[in-house]
């Protein structure tokens, strides 16, 4: 039965209903409490450290270096791959490649254009590469000649005015630093070559002679002298000498952290090494992580440091849309740009940075100091909430405007005190409907990439995080618009138009999450289409491969769906299961597959 409420109205008394991402992380092992200077921290202390991490949720990432000279191109030569890369990818020599540092000006560097438009994004954090792979330091370092002050044309520390520029702004400001791969300096770590390999000579040297005489003095250096709020690892090669993880190598550097008191470190150190957060990269993924602080990390394009000829640029809608899902799980997002040898960040990424700012100019309260949404899965778009002792306020992201004005929030059983759009000051109305709120919208968004309803609860909030359910029958139908896609920057399925398509990339996943109150052994059946046979594997409640891959034969035509049978799953357990729907590991194996749903049908 449906009963008509309208706003304000008397909020019910429910009970709280606590929910938390399903875990997706493994968490490393802690360090040898002499070491990790976060040891014996407790969670309140924990917390505290991390506030402001969890606050800001959005950053500015920055990739600058020699690697900007060449712009992807050596020797008339456009080499694919990251920008940043070139060196490796094309094996220069490093005298060549030093070469090109009297061409790294920085003449038209304005750090404080650079903080600005961080700003004017809604970006509450920079983080810029001390010294990236190239083994190129953006500041004076008295480790090495190989820096900014005494080898390139820019003469000058280029950290210390962009750091003095962010913190001027109330931004914190990170570091980050390469702390194994080093094709410049003799001994550093490489990445697909055995310790004590490279393609010139000055790289022959002693591994563990770089890391105690170069990367620890200079993480020393960059700690003392900017202070950074994070300092940010990357590329463990050679980290590890052996298995069980050698811890030797990673506990020369972890010491230094100490020399910044409340600093937050990623998990890219060594093997073992957890740190604070853990970082996806150009991925994002189909849950949050428990109980792991987060950040994804993601380029506009397809490349980290500037390159002349990739134009392959993600929408301004597209990454409003990437920060709004990063958030709804509970992460942060680290958005990079790639600025030019002179120091211009590239236009289409201030066109970018732009769209997002004026986007958060009107929705930033649905993202600064939000936590996970309260839903696993809502069809229509994201939603991140806030929690004052009772109090709650949600925040629904809707990326598709329903076209009847009918939004359906699956499973709120709390009534909001008020409805309203951030983006307008009109009050909503809503009626209940069973298990559901249905909020009656304006025929047309105002926003016109995502609009944010916000509800506001003075009693604690009751929800149903799950909704898909077995019906009369035992079945379980699982609609592509409800997947949790964990998605990868190209090659991801997506679920629109009610189908889940375009899915080329084996890393990606598919996964639903259900109730089952009547266990038993089920088939699982998509409506499916696809021109050739496939393989995957349905990974129940995240055991990988559970239940081993198998051959699919799909319908032969990628538009004529079949009920196609991908496998049968036991249930034992009455309660909340999730059914991943994974790839191949054998790449060849994998043909795309389109669906239009899947069904969990139970074997009488
Ligand atoms: O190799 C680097 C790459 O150049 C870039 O710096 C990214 C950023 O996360 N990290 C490494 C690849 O994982």
């Amino acid at each position: 039965m449906t009963s008509r409420i309208t706003f304000p109205a008397i909020a019910l008394a429910c009970s709280l209903f606590s929910y938390t991402m399903e875990a997706a992380a493994q968490v490393p092992t802690t360090m040898p409490a002499s070491l990790n200077p976060y040891e014996n921290e407790t969670r309140e202390q924990r917390d505290a450290r991390m506030a402001w991490f969890r606050e800001a949720r959005f950053g500015m990432f920055i990739h600058w270096g020699v690697y900007a000279v060449p712009q992807g191109e050596y020797e008339g030569k456009r080499n694919g791959g990251l920008g940043e890369w070139l060196m490796w990818i094309a094996k220069i020599p490093v005298d060549k490649y030093k070469a090109y540092a009297t061409q790294f000006t920085a003449s038209n560097y304005d750090p404080d254009a650079w903080a600005a438009l961080a700003h004017e994004a809604g970006m509450r954090y920079i983080v810029i590469t001390s010294k990236h792979h190239d083994g190129f330091a953006l500041y004076d370092s008295q480790v090495s000649g190989w820096d900014a002050v005494n080898a390139s044309g820019a003469k000058r520390d280029l950290i210390a005015p962009l750091a003095k520029a962010t913190r001027e702004r109330g931004m914190k400001f990170g570091l980050y630093y390469s702390q194994s791969q080093d094709w410049v300096h003799p001994g550093g770590g490489k990445m697909h070559m055995q310790e004590g390999e490279g393609w010139d000579e000055p790289h022959k040297g002693d591994f563990d002679a770089y890391l105690r005489d170069l990367a620890a003095p200079q993480v020393r250096e960059i700690l003392t002298k900017y202070k950074p709020d994070i300092l940010w690892w990357d590329t463990p090669v050679w980290m590890d000498k052996g298995r069980p993880i050698d811890r030797e190598r990673a506990n020369q550097l972890i010491p230094l952290i100490n020399l910044v008191p409340g600093i937050i470190t990623n998990d890219r150190l060594a093997g073992g090494y957890g740190g604070d957060t853990t970082t996806p990269e150009q991925n994002i993924p189909a849950t949050g992580y428990k109980d792991r602080d987060w950040e994804v990390c993601m380029t506009m394009n397809d490349t980290w440091g500037f390159k002349s000829y990739d134009h392959n640029w993600k929408s301004s809608a597209d990454l409003i849309r990437k920060l709004c899902d990063i958030v709804s799980k509970g992460g942060n997002f680290l958005l990079n740009v790639g600025p030019t040898a002179d120091g211009v960040i590239p236009p289409e990424s201030v066109e970018r940075l732009k769209d997002i700012g004026a986007w958060m100019k009107v929705n930033h309260e649905s993202i600064y100091g939000t936590t996970a949404s309260p839903f696993r899965r809502l069809p229509w778009g994201r939603c991140t909430r806030k929690t004052d002792g009772d109090r709650t306020t949600l925040y629904l992201h809707v990326f598709d405007w329903p076209a009847d004005g009918r939004l359906r929030v699956l499973g709120l059983h709390s009534v909001p005190d008020s409805i309203t759009i951030l983006a307008g000051s009109n009050s909503l109305s809503a009626q209940r409907d069973g298990n559901d709120l249905v909020i009656s919208l304006p025929s047309s968004a105002p926003g016109s990439v995502v609009s944010v309803i916000k509800l506001q609860f003075a009693g604690p909030l009751k929800v149903d995080a799950v909704t898909l359910k077995q019906d009369d029958q035992g079945v379980v139908t699982l609609m592509p618009l409800m997947a949790e896609i964990g998605s990868h920057e190209h090659g991801s399925p997506v679920a629109s138009a009610g189908l889940i398509r375009g899915w080329t990339n084996v890393r990606a996943t598919v996964q639903w999450t259900f109730k089952i109150d009547r266990p038993g052994t089920f088939a699982v059946v998509a409506d499916a289409a696809g021109q050739a046979t496939t393989r995957l594997s349905l990974d129940l409640n995240s055991v990988k491969s559970s239940l081993g891959e198998s051959d699919i034969k799909l319908s032969g035509a990628s538009d004529v769906y079949e009920p196609t049978e991908l496998g049968r799953i036991d249930i034992a357990e009455p309660g909340v299961h999730t059914l991943t729907l994974r790839p191949s590991r054998e790449k060849e194996a994998w043909k795309p597959i389109q669906i239009r749903s899947v069904r969990v049908v139970p074997v009488k």
